[in-house]
């Protein structure tokens, strides 16, 4: 007997896993948000469309820059320019006296400056150079201009200067016609180390202006400095009197010597390990930390910086060398991340017979990469 028996049609999808990122479609997975493969459980690439450029390399969707450059791109360069002043033609350095000044701002070192006259600093801030305007009988004006920088937004200048003479008028900074730093009269024979805020508008004029009658009218500059942060970025401390505060908690003695790399420095004193914490509640991410130490005599022990997460180990970052030179001011860069709650510290660590032999000065903390 012939018996009917119906066809059954198998399902082509019964026997196919599509995941949560595909449909199967008479047996084929089509997928959907990216995702690919048979199974679409292959995830899109997060790279696939982000363009980091030269400077920096795509990881997991956004970029990490190259040493020198920040930016969700990459392209903002983290230092915009530094002026030390120790060529006489810095590349680097976008200043240039005003067209049609009369009395130039020119770089200068200590060793071919006039004697006698008492004005002028007795040594430049950073190497041998700096500039200057040198005081006149009667009264002068110099100006420098900042070249047009490109970019807008939050910058900051951190600028050197020394205001040794009773003839000295005033130094200025201004951004357009807005006076953004102002400061009248002697102030001394020390490099003081001045933050000042800009907020960049292409084709807005910028100037460093300095004004003196006599010839005690010697005004100078040095490390020059624009980064492309806001001030509260970065941290200064040159241990003066009125400087800004740049630590939490210090242990070191504050003290005025000759031989001080700028008016006051910090000086180990009595205890052993002495230690300076940075207050870096701002930062976050890639920064820089610079300084200068001094040792007075050979083997007087070490200098190093931590850093420590909450709750977690000191890690050194950075140690001074047994072969360093004595009697001499040494400068330091070292790069630093700073994760959440990072506690970066100096400390040093001498026998009780070489106490007060080591001594730092002029600290900055950015949060920008190293240059
Ligand atoms: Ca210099
Ligand atoms: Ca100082």
């Amino acid at each position: 007997m012939y018996q009917y028996v119906p066809t059954i049609l198998a399902d082509p999808c019964a026997n196919v896993d599509c995941g949560d990122n595909g449909v199967c479609d008479g047996g084929v997975c089509v997928c959907t948000g990216g995702y690919t493969g048979d199974m679409c459980d292959t995830p899109s690439d997060p790279c696939a469309n982000v363009d980091c450029g030269d400077n920096g390399d795509c990881d997991g969707g956004s970029c990490v820059c190259s040493v020198g450059f920040i930016g969700d791109r990459c392209n903002k360069p983290a230092r915009i320019f530094i002026c030390t002043f120790e060529n006489r033609v810095d590349l680097d350095c976008m200043l240039s006296n005003a067209p049609g000044s009369s009395n130039l701002w020119e770089v200068q070192s200590v060793s071919n400056r006039r004697t006698g006259i008492q004005t002028g600093p007795s040594k430049a801030f950073t190497g041998d150079q700096f500039m200057s305007i040198e005081g006149q009988d009667g009264f002068i004006r110099s100006t420098l201009m900042l070249d047009d920088i490109t970019g807008s937004g939050k910058y900051c200048l951190v600028l050197n200067y020394n205001m040794n003479g009773r003839g000295i008028v005033s130094l200025k900074v201004r951004e357009g016609t807005r006076l953004v730093f102002h400061k009248r009269g002697h102030q001394g024979n020390s490099w003081i180390t001045a933050k000042i805020s800009l907020t960049l508008k292409p084709g807005q004029q910028k100037t460093i202006e300095g004004t003196s009658k006599g010839k005690r009218g010697n005004i100078a500059i040095d490390d020059v400095e624009l980064f492309p942060v806001s001030c509260r970025k970065i941290l200064t401390c040159s241990f003066e009197k009125n400087s800004q505060k740049c630590f939490r908690k210090a242990d070191w003695k504050r003290e005025s010597k000759s031989y001080a790399h700028d008016g006051y420095f910090l000086i180990q004193p009595r205890s052993i390990s002495p230690t300076l914490d940075i207050d870096t509640d701002k930062f976050s991410g890639q920064s820089c930390l610079s300084f200068f130490y001094r040792k007075e005599r050979a083997n007087t022990g070490s200098l190093k910086v931590f850093t420590k997460a909450q709750g977690g180990n000191k890690e050194k970052r950075w140690e001074s060398s047994t072969s360093d030179s004595v009697r001499e001011w040494i400068p330091v860069v070292i790069p630093i991340l700073i994760d959440n709650d990072h506690q970066v510290t100096i400390e040093a660590s001498v026998s009780y017979q070489k106490r007060r032999q080591l001594s730092i000065d002029s600290l900055l903390m950015v949060n920008l990469p190293c240059p």
